[in-house]
């Protein structure tokens, strides 16, 4: 709110205006020595901003790469590998990937981004490969030039074999996977010391956007962003789940919802599902009447790799960033951001912000720029907070489906609305 109150003073008040064309994507300074466009707006703020977009960038690689190969490596353990985990992995990729779909849907319907003031592509955004090159490409013949070039897809499936490797290698496996458990708790440390710089990264940001693009343009697009992810979340934990629930269990969704509300109440203030997941499995235990046995393994597994809410924050970033540089996106591409967010959120953690980074990953899969982020950066912490409660209510109605299906849940708690504990 500061970067846009700031951004708007300097558009409004400084001694330069904005051509509204926009046609190179950028403000062209109509007074050439401006001094508030030079030093604060294409200085300070732009400089400001960019360090953060970059810090961004700099953690798509070792963040996916090494939590994949953590991901997989847990969950390709022999011993687990039975029809429990066949089951949950198998329903967590498919509803992230309904996930994706209909956000993806809701953004070609809704286009949201069509009308941002960002004006033409000023990058390369031609690359549009056929359906066939992008299935082949998937494997790397060079994963160390893959990392270089930061190609996502290839890194994933890398990571995802390299992660098998491990599990089949027996001993020498389990030293290298505890060395990627060691270097999955590096990162993610680095994750948080970036995300320590958050605050002022998004307000140079959005400071450089209010400051360059006309308020009323803005606000109506990214209004519309906001509106649509909080619609298309909503549509997919009470449309998506209670479809799934009603199908595989015929239990009632609506006591589903209310066994869970304290769990999500905890992932919207802490915008994170690792944080949230001992009340998600107090829940579970307490409200659902979920066997310990069985949500011992797949809250822990969701968690990390069932990230519906952030799926739907991609999919919609996706399209809204195309829209507003006028790329139209092929059906090939399309399933490109199915594929990288669907796979890439396997290994991810759930802690908070994880999902910019990884749609950084999405962009640049697609060839879309990741300094776009900048625009929708500053309205993210609520998209976060509501994204994260929707994350870990996904992994619960999978907990639930699965723990049906294995007769591992106790009915009469499950219906029982009145001893529900709110852990207060
Ligand atoms: N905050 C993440 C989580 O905990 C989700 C995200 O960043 O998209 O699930």
């Amino acid at each position: 709110v500061l970067g846009a109150i700031v951004g708007v003073l300097f558009l409004q008040f400084g001694d330069y205006q904005c051509a509204k064309s926009l046609a190179e994507g950028e403000c062209q300074a109509l007074q050439e020595n401006s001094w508030a466009y030079t030093y604060f707006v294409e200085g300070l703020f732009n400089i400001g901003g960019s360090l953060f977009i970059n810090a961004l960038k700099m953690l798509m690689v070792p963040l996916v790469l090494v939590s994949l190969v953590c991901g997989v490596y847990s969950l390709a353990d022999p011993s687990k590998l039975g029809r429990l985990s066949l089951k949950s992995i198998g329903l967590y990729l498919l509803t992230t990937a309904i996930a994706l779909t209909l956000a993806l849907t809701l953004a070609s319907i809704f286009q949201p981004g069509v009308g941002m003031p960002v004006g033409e592509a000023n990058f390369d955004a031609s690359d549009k490969p056929p359906l066939s090159d992008v299935i082949i490409n998937i494997v790397p013949t060079n994963p160390f030039e893959a990392m270089v070039s930061a190609n996502m897809l290839q890194i994933i499936v890398f990571a995802i074999l390299v992660g098998l490797a491990i599990t089949l290698s027996g001993e020498q496996g389990k030293r290298i996977g505890n060395w990627f458990e060691d270097a999955n708790k590096v990162v993610m440390e680095l994750v948080n010391i970036i995300m320590r710089f958050a605050p002022y990264g998004v307000f140079f940001l959005i400071a450089k956007t209010f400051s360059t693009f006309p308020f009323s343009d803005l606000v109506g697009s990214l209004g519309s962003y906001f509106i649509l992810v909080i619609v298309g979340l909503l549509l997919h934990a009470l449309l998506t789940y209670s479809v799934l629930i009603t199908l595989f269990t015929r239990l009632n969704p609506i006591k589903f919802f209310k066994a869970m509300w304290p769990a999500m109440l905890t992932a919207f203030g802490t915008s994170s599902s690792n944080a949230t997941l001992p009340v998600t499995m107090r829940c579970a235990e307490a409200n659902l009447g979920v066997h310990k046995n069985t949500f011992s393994f797949t809250l822990p597994l969701g968690a990390t790799i069932n990230m519906d809410g952030t799926a739907i924050m991609q999919g919609i970033a996706t399209l809204f960033i195309a829209q507003a540089y006028s790329v139209d996106l092929s059906m090939a591409q399309l399933l490109t951001v199915v594929l990288t967010a669907t796979l890439a959120s396997i290994g991810t953690a759930g802690v908070p912000s994880v999902g910019l980074i990884l749609l950084a990953g999405v962009l640049t899969q697609v060839n879309l720029p990741v300094e776009a982020i900048g625009m929708i950066l500053g309205i993210d912490r609520l998209l976060d907070m509501t994204r994260t409660a929707v994350n870990i209510t996904g992994d619960a109605a999978v907990t639930t489906i699965v723990a049906k299906s294995e007769d591992e849940i106790d009915i009469e708690t499950f219906n029982d609305t009145n001893n529900r504990s709110n852990f207060d």
